[in-house]
């Protein structure tokens, strides 16, 4: 697991933009982001996936693959991806192939950026402020989990700033709003 504070530099999205003050998991989890590293096969990683699913009720799912050839319409859904944004519904990614980076704001209202791979569980709760972007290898392919309606629509910021899943998460994690 590697988790940092962003070093809010202008360089290239991709590029590690690692401040050197490094995020512990237990970090991430007081701001409501879970993260896990499955092991094992392939094979036994999807079940403990699955096991998940049945505990949180998620009882669908997809595959993206996200590159410059692969993805329809890619220069646009990666400018939406990174845009900062919300959901009312937690976001579940497992990471099957490839690698890229979440940002998810923490108490203080500081980026966090976390580095997905292969075997990589991640939840990032509702009403959260985060946004997503490949790597500088520009390939990931994940599994996205979601309950029977998922609720894609990504809220930008400042719209979410009054929504009530947003005010929620704040209060949850003990930030000042
Ligand atoms: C999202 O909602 O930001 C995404 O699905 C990003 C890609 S999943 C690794
Ligand atoms: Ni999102």
């Amino acid at each position: 697991m590697r988790a940092y504070f962003y070093d809010n530099s202008e360089a290239d999205q991709r590029e590690s933009h690692d401040s050197g003050r490094p995020v512990s998991i237990e970090k991430l989890s007081a701001i409501g982001v879970m993260y896990q590293h499955l092991e094992g096969s392939e094979q036994e990683r999807l079940s403990q996936v699955e096991k998940v699913c049945e505990q949180r009720e998620y009882k669908d799912r997809d595959e993206i693959q996200i590159s410059p050839t692969l993805l329809p319409n890619y220069e646009e859904k990666i400018k939406t991806f990174f845009t900062e944004h919300i959901h009312e519904d937690e976001e579940i990614r497992y990471i099957i192939e490839g690698s890229g980076f979440f940002d998810v704001r923490d108490a203080g209202d500081e980026w966090v950026r976390i580095f997905v791979e292969q075997g990589d569980l991640l939840i990032v709760p509702a009403g959260i402020y985060h946004r997503f972007t490949l790597d500088t290898n520009n390939y990931i392919r994940a599994m996205r989990l979601f309950k029977e309606e998922p609720k894609w629509t990504p809220i930008n910021r400042p719209e979410a700033d009054q929504n009530q899943y947003h005010v929620e998460h704040l209060r949850s994690i003990g930030a000042s709003i």
